[in-house]
């Protein structure tokens, strides 16, 4: 089989930088596709950092500015893994100069810079993605699939968590890399969006739109050094946030995040209560989905644990063979072997930039209520 070749241009160096670049090397060792991506430039400010990005991974060439990298005739993707107040400069430049853009999660600081990345890269008609990974956890897309074949049933049900404990230390700076999640001008909000927007992103992609949420969030420590300035500056970010939530489909949930949840690293849970059926899906334990069904018969009704490992769950016929695991990497493996299927074929994957302004849509709804006390309804793309 020939097969096209799209050149991607990275930005962006730090650990999303290495998990995308990780997944556009493999993704053409376990999957076929018609199109392969050439891992052509790298662009990072620090010339040091950026060659050595370049050599363990493999790209070809590198440019410390990245209007340079969109400005070059030989790329054709654009991929944003820089903190979340340049996605929208970066993004609208990429369009602008006809470059289809995979942008890192969340799509924008809030819901007005998302409308307007969305009317450009719409205007521009590129080909365009954001980084919800999570979907593809072989073991969620396996859910959705279960509630796509009606087997929950009506859903009353919608539960999702995602606990961290790693801001706790009053002594952890504010900015710079990794630390710019703590600063609210690199980051616009805190776990809001950073690791709630994970789980609404996979909440409406299983069970539809959310109308209306109630929130609460906290600041624990108030104030941090800044790592750029030096000064000790005021924490403008959401350190903790619980919200209650009303569906389109007339479900209830409960959304809960926090960086101070004592013992736990990335523990996103999420669990779906239907009529018939329930699943519960933990990312510690990510290749198992729990599935509990009210139709089996009575005294062997019980949770069954499934690995999702054999060769007829999602993706997992193009990895090992039945029984053997796979990890947090290749959901990024995923998503790229999806987007370029979507761009030979013309039918685009999800979540595109204007599947996740709904998503920063809820993000800003939740902020609002946090303020007001109030519900909040939840405007629409
Ligand atoms: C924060 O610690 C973080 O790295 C998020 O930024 C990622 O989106 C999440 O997947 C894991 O946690």
């Amino acid at each position: 089989m020939s097969h096209k070749t799209l050149n991607v241009g990275i930005v962006g160096y730090g650990f999303m930088g290495r998990t995308h670049a990780n997944a556009f090397r493999k993704v053409v060792n376990f999957f076929d596709l018609p199109i392969k991506p050439v891992l052509k430039a790298a662009c990072g400010r620090d010339e040091a950092k950026l060659k050595d990005y370049c050599d363990r991974w493999g790209w070809e060439t590198a440019e410390t500015d990245w209007r340079k990298l969109i400005d070059r005739k030989d790329i054709d993707i654009i991929d944003i893994c820089t903190p979340n107040d340049s996605h929208a400069e970066i993004a609208i430049a990429a369009a602008r100069a006809g470059k289809m853009v995979m942008c890192e999660k969340p799509l924008s600081m809030d819901g007005p810079q998302g409308e307007e990345m969305v009317r450009e890269i719409e205007k521009a008609g590129v080909a365009n993605m954001v980084w919800y990974n999570y979907r593809r956890v072989p073991a969620v897309t396996f859910a959705k699939q279960l509630i796509d074949e009606g087997r929950l049933g009506r859903i009353f049900h919608y539960r999702a968590k995602f606990l961290q404990d790693w801001t706790i230390s009053a002594d952890l700076p504010q900015g710079g890399a990794g630390l710019w999640r703590l600063d609210a001008a690199a980051a616009g909000s805190g776990v809001t969006g950073d690791l709630l927007a994970h789980c609404i992103d996979t909440a409406l992609w299983l069970n539809g739109n959310i109308n209306s949420v109630t929130a609460m969030t906290e600041t624990f420590i108030k104030e941090r050094k800044h790592s750029l300035t030096g000064q000790t500056q005021e924490v403008k970010i959401d350190d903790a946030c619980a919200f209650l939530a009303r569906f389109d489909n007339g479900s209830l949930a409960t959304f809960e995040s926090t960086r101070y949840a004592r013992g736990h690293k990335a523990l996103y849970t999420l669990e779906i209560n239907g009529e018939h059926a329930s699943v519960a899906w933990d990312l510690h334990d990510l290749h198992r989905l729990q599935y509990f069904d009210h139709r089996d018969r009575g005294n062997l009704r019980g949770w069954r644990s499934i690995h999702v490992t054999d060769g007829d769950h999602p993706y997992m016929s193009q990895w090992w063979v039945p029984g053997l695991q796979i990890g947090y990497e290749h959901t990024f493996v995923h998503q790229v072997a999806d987007f370029l299927q979507g761009v030979a074929s013309g039918t685009p994957a999800a979540p595109t930039f204007r599947d996740a302004l709904e998503t920063q849509y809820v993000c800003d709804a939740v902020l609002d209520s946090a303020k007001s006390g109030q519900w909040q309804n939840v405007k629409h793309v």
